[in-house]
């Protein structure tokens, strides 16, 4: 009875406004029916116009919210989003050595829709050297899977290609996420498992400014459906669903670019 009921933990930077970061991430992980956790690395000063100040959090800080989370519940599997500068990789690499929290699902976070970094650039190494070969599910989006292997993704082959190096680099399962191809209709994804079978995943393309903390929850959502026991490829197309759900029935906040609809279904 201890600690059974499903627990996930989200290693993120929080968004004031509540469309993003860990805040998207704890919503969804509600929305999905299990137990959210979050790890802070870092405070954003967003809102729906965009960030206006960004402040790290110290690794002793980052160290005890891991210490505290880990000496008392059983995570099932947990996430990462922003996540600043080396340092902080650092931090958060050496405790998932050290502490069994389930599968990883490692969102690359870069930078924003709307431009603001939220990666330093000396950092690209250190995730790919210490996070990307822990990873079960790595899912970058269109910029960050061309940064992180240097392939301009035009072709299905350049994405074949982008995850087959993102695989060479460590991570289990790869997805390549939300490609919308200018004039096109539909919004594609490419998924690469570890087992070798590939699939693209399409859902009709929204014309929406309502989008912020897209990733971050499609991310959330995969590492929930992970932690209730669904495999890996069930939990890429439920997340895939669940987020084109929150993005076709928006909700109105803010005055510019808000935040996905978590309590879509
Ligand atoms: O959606 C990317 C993201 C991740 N983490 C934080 C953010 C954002 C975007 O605004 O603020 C903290």
């Amino acid at each position: 009875m201890l600690n059974s009921f499903p627990q996930v933990m989200t290693i993120a930077g929080s968004d004031s406004d509540g469309s993003a970061g860990a805040q998207a991430d704890l919503n969804t992980f509600f929305a999905r029916g299990v137990y959210g956790m979050s790890v802070l690395t870092a405070c954003v000063a967003g809102n729906s116009f965009g960030i206006h100040a960004s402040q790290a959090l110290t690794p002793e800080f980052i160290n005890a919210e891991f210490e505290a989370i880990a000496a008392d519940f059983k995570v099932r599997a947990c996430k990462t989003g922003m996540l600043t500068d080396s340092e902080t990789i650092m931090t958060v690499a050496k405790q998932l050595k050290q502490h069994d929290f389930g599968p990883l699902v490692l969102d690359p976070v870069i930078i924003t829709k709307h431009g603001a970094l939220l990666l330093a650039d000396e950092a690209y190494q250190t995730l790919k050297t210490e996070l990307i070969p822990m990873a079960t599910v790595l899912t970058p989006n269109f910029y960050e899977a061309q940064k992180l292997t240097g392939i301009t993704l035009n072709e299905p082959a350049d994405f074949q290609a982008a995850a087959e190096k993102l695989l060479a680099m460590g991570a289990k399962n790869v997805m390549i996420k939300g490609h919308h191809a200018a004039g096109q209709s539909i919004v594609t994804d490419y998924v690469r498992l570890a087992d070798g079978q590939e699939f693209w995943l399409s859902e009709p393309y929204i014309e929406t400014t309502h989008i912020n903390g897209t990733g971050d929850s499609l991310s959330s959502c995969i590492c929930a459906e992970i932690a209730k026991g669904h495999s890996i490829e069930d939990a890429i197309k439920a997340a895939k669903k669940f987020v084109h759900a929150a993005i076709a029935n928006p909700i109105d906040v803010g005055h510019k670019y808000g935040p996905i609809n978590h309590h879509a279904q």
